[in-house]
């Protein structure tokens, strides 16, 4: 099909095989998409490398990048000029709040610093990385996605802080919508059901919680990185031309529940 060639995006949020911005660069190259990435720290720049490289994208184009720096977002975009006249697509998918914030009660868990941290990360992060890549992607039909989750809006067990910062997080690409879409900037975020990433190893329970999920779904299923990265590359092309400030579920339905029997 190659419904996003001479596209260009930058992906910003790989960190295994099983990251959900992995599903994302797999569907734009399958699209015909030429992709450049941005890694957090060293540790993972191999794995990243190893991707362009899987998916015949330039090693060259793979850059450093924590979000919480504004030097490397701006060196990100600096290196990224050298090599490309313009940016198509630029993908967040990042989220963070310490570990200890993701367990117990909410008004036990949170702290200042947490808050902090986890707003920083998941939510400010995504009008810094557009406020950079703004001089790029002006005037040329471009497009940015987030990735969100459901507990923006209703509360889920544990996820705690990520939930404010999701509801940010989604404020954010509506503020940013309003403010882009003149400029030729679509802005839109993927609420994604739950999926086993490097981010939801280790959370306590995560097996029950896609029990729940395959259960309560109208697809009796939880979804997949391809579903995510599919529905990515219809958001961030041309055949999206007409939708912004949009929050999409890609969730084999969950969120139209209100109640599921716990047997059924
Ligand atoms: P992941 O661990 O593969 O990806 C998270 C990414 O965030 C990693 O690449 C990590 O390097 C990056 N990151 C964290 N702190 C950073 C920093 N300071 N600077 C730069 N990068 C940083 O996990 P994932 O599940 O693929 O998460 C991607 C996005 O999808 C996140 O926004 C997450 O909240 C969202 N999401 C995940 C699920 C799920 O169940 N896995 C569901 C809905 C939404
Ligand atoms: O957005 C997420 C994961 C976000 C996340 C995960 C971690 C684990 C490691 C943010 N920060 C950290 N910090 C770490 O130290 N998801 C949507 C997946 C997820 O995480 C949960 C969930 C779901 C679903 C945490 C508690 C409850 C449900």
């Amino acid at each position: 099909m190659g419904f996003m060639k001479g596209k260009r995006a930058l992906i910003v949020g790989v960190a295994s095989d099983r990251s959900i911005a992995t599903g994302i660069a797999e569907a734009f190259a399958r699209e015909g998409a030429e992709i450049a990435f941005t890694y957090q720290n060293d540790k993972l720049k191999g794995r990243v490398t190893k991707l362009a490289e899987r998916l015949g994208q330039s090693t060259d184009l793979c850059f450093p990048c924590d979000v919480t720096s504004d030097e490397e977002i701006d060196a990100v975009f600096e290196a990224l000029g050298k090599s490309w006249d313009g940016l198509d697509v630029l993908v967040h998918s990042v989220g963070f709040a310490p570990r200890e914030q993701l367990e117990g009660g909410f008004t036990e868990s949170i702290t200042r610093e947490g808050y902090a941290i986890s707003h920083d990360i998941s939510a400010y992060s995504l009008a810094a990385l557009a406020k950079a890549a703004l001089p790029m992607m002006e005037s040329r039909n471009s497009a940015i996605l987030a990735l969100t989750y459901n507990a923006a809006q209703m509360v889920v067990p544990n996820y705690n802080v990520m939930g404010l910062a999701k509801a940010s997080l989604e404020s954010c690409v509506r503020f940013l919508a309003a403010d882009l879409g003149p400029k030729g900037i679509r802005v839109n975020a993927i609420s994604a059901g739950p999926i086993k990433t490097l981010a939801a190893a280790g959370i306590g329970g995560f097996r029950k919680m896609l029990a729940y999920a395959e259960h309560s779904a109208p697809l009796k299923r939880t979804v997949t990185i391809e579903e995510v990265g599919n529905t990515a590359a219809f958001l961030c092309s041309d055949l999206a031309s007409g939708i912004t400030g949009e929050t999409t579920f890609v969730d084999a339905g969950s969120n139209i529940m209100a109640m599921v029997f716990p047997e059924e």
